[in-house]
Parts: C-alpha cells; sequence; structure tokens
C-alpha cells in the first residue's frame, strides 16, 4: 500500500528543494568569490532526489554518486556541517577530509557517496549482501547517473542483485548529460529503465522534475522492494541545469536545450501547484525563501568559523 504526497506534504517538499537549491547556490556564488573549493552540483534534479529520500524509511542505506547533497540534505544532514566538510574543516562530517566528493554519514544511514563513476553500483550489492547475512532490516538504495549506467559495473551489479535476490531500489537520475558528452553519444535509448528488464528486474521510468509524481514512485518502488526482498530500478528523468562541475560555462550545451529544460524547472512547477492550489501565498512563499537564505548564510558563517583539522590528524582517518 502506498500513499501519494499529502495536502500536507508538498510545502514541506517545496522548503526542501528550496534549501537544496540555496545551499547549491551559495557554493556557486563562494567558489566563484575563491572561498569554496568548486563542487558538483544537482541544481534542476532536487525533485528527484527530495521525492525518493522522502519515500524512504529510518533503517534504510543510501549510497550515491558526486552530486550527492540533495540526497544529504533531503536525508536531514546539517548545511553547516555540509559546507564545512566542502571547505576541509574538522565540523564538517568527514572532519573535512572527505570534501564533497566522498562525504558520508553514518547516523543518517548515507553509507557513501563515491566519485568513482559506478563504484556506488557495485558496493551496493555488498551492502544489501551483508545487510540479509547480519539480518538487518532497510533496504539499500543507490543513486547513479546515466553515464554510470552506460558502465560495466551497472550490468554485473543488476545480474548480481537480481540472482542473489537483494533488496535494493537503484535509482537513475537520468539528467541528459555525462559530464561533458550528451547521453545521446552513448546510449541508443533514451531511458535506462529499459537496461533492467532483461535482468528480470522490474523498472519503471518517471518524471523527474515533478516532486509529487517522483515520491509516489518511489513509495511505490521501496514498497516492492521490501515486500519482494528484490531488486527495483526507478529512473528519474530530469536535467542537470548547471554545468558537469564549478565553474563550467556549459558553452558545449544548445541553449534551446537549457531553455527548454528551464521551463520545466522543478521547483517553479511545485511553486506554481501550491500557489495555484491555495497551499502556499505569494507572502509565504516569500517567507519561506528568506528563511532558508538565512539558514545557509548560518551555515556558511558556521563552516568558515570552523578550523582546518591539526595536522597531527592528517593521516587519521583515511585508509589510502
Ligand atoms: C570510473 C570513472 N570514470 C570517469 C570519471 C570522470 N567523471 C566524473 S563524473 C562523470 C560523468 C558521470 O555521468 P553520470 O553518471 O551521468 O552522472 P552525472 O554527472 O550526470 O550526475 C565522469 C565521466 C570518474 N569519476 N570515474
Amino acid at each position: 500500500m502506498t500513499r501519494p504526497a499529502s495536502e500536507n506534504e508538498l510545502p514541506q517538499l517545496y522548503e526542501q528543494m528550496l534549501l537544496i537549491r540555496a545551499y547549491e547556490e551559495k557554493i556557486v556564488e563562494a567558489s566563484a568569490a575563491g572561498k569554496v573549493p568548486g563542487t558538483c552540483t544537482s541544481v534542476g534534479q532536487e525533485a528527484a532526489a527530495v521525492g525518493v529520500v522522502n519515500a524512504l524509511g529510518g533503517a534504510d542505506l543510501i549510497l550515491t554518486n558526486h552530486r550527492s547533497a540533495a540526497h544529504l540534505i533531503a536525508r536531514g544532514a546539517d548545511p553547516g556541517r555540509l559546507l564545512a566538510e566542502v571547505m576541509g574543516r574538522s565540523a564538517g562530517y568527514c572532519q573535512g577530509k572527505s570534501g564533497s566528493l566522498h562525504i558520508s554519514v553514518k547516523e543518517l544511514g548515507v553509507v557513501l557517496t563515491s566519485t568513482i563513476v559506478g563504484a556506488e553500483l557495485s558496493l551496493a550489492t555488498g551492502v544489501a549482501l551483508a545487510q540479509g547475512m547480519l539480518g538487518k532490516p532497510g533496504i539499500v538504495v543507490c543513486f547513479f547517473g546515466d553515464g554510470a549506467a552506460c558502465e560495466g559495473a551497472f550490468h554485473e551489479s543488476l545480474n548480481l542483485a537480481s540472482v542473489w535476490n537483494l533488496p535494493i531500489l537503484y535509482v537513475c537520475e537520468n539528467n541528459q548529460w555525462q559530464a561533458f558528452v550528451h547521453r545521446r553519444e552513448t546510449m541508443r535509448r533514451d531511458h535506462v529503465a529499459d537496461w533492467a528488464v532483461p535482468y528480470d528486474i522490474p523498472a519503471r521510468t518517471v518524471d523527474g522534475n515533478n516532486v509529487e509524481a517522483v515520491l509516489a514512485a518511489a513509495r511505490a518502488a521501496a514498497a516492492e522492494v521490501r515486500a519482494s526482498g528484490r531488486p527495483f530500478l526507478l529512473e528519474t528523468y530530469t536535467y542537470r541545469s548547471r554545468g558537469h562541475f564549478e565553474p563550467d560555462d556549459q558553452a558545449y550545451v544548445d541553449p534551446a536545450e537549457r531553455a527548454a529544460w528551464a521551463a520545466r524547472d522543478p521547483i517553479a512547477a511545485c511553486r506554481d501547484r501550491l500557489l495555484a492550489t491555495g497551499r502556499l501565498t505569494a507572502s509565504q512563499d516569500a517567507a519561506l525563501a528568506d528563511k532558508v537564505q538565512s539558514r545557509i548564510a548560518v551555515a556558511l558563517a558556521f563552516a568558515e568559523a570552523s578550523p582546518y583539522p591539526a595536522l597531527s590528524e592528517m593521516t587519521t582517518d583515511v585508509y589510502a
């Protein structure tokens, strides 16, 4: 039994998306000013992340990739500690030693961020196997991109997860781009969901820019994984609105493509639905925007005030 987003949920999902956008825009601004290292952002993909993460339970484990900020914030990570991590400060979730590309938050069940494209897929197989052997509850959720789906690790992992009956919810964020290459150049088909079927894994594609649709699809998918104990692949069809990393002027992107997707921005679409149905007023919207901006300003001040790790700690918490 799955539930669609309720009346009360949509404003909360909207606020989470606003917070994620404000966090990543602050990184863009601060990195342009030389204060923060540039990162890979997920601007434009907020609905995909928020919809999926809000469909999960507390015992579920998440493995994610280089665009993990939205997954982390939707899971409840503190933007101040995330920013501190990106800035290499000791108040960061990994004591400033992971940066944005390796961050994990054990207490939130975010097992890892993988900067090796596709590694999250093979590691999810092992995490799900271990969960089962240890008798732990919770499914494993693995976020990856369409580029990762073009790697051998995707096919090996899906095959093994199917043969071994592993409870993994695969979430492909098909954002059309693979670094500086459009997925048209690397895939014959538009949808990664098609590739799950030969492995006997049920799959569906959902509009990744509609947070309510993603939430409903992710709830149904997670329920199916729990009931069957088997994998499921959910593809969120979305768009990476900014460059591969910061800075990136996206000179390689057709301006018409960018404009078409900008017109489908997930946050603007959600705002329009909330306003049109009277669940949000313009003044409440302005207050929410102020609220998230001040939260991010506090987060940046917190991160900037945090010291760098001591030299004596340089080799602790690291394994390579
Ligand atoms: C194994 C490996 N190959 C190449 C790279 C360089 N790289 C980093 S991100 C990226 C594109 C990944 O595309 P996709 O999986 O679609 O994720 P997206 O960046 O679109 O979110 C590439 C090629 C890498 N980090 N790891």
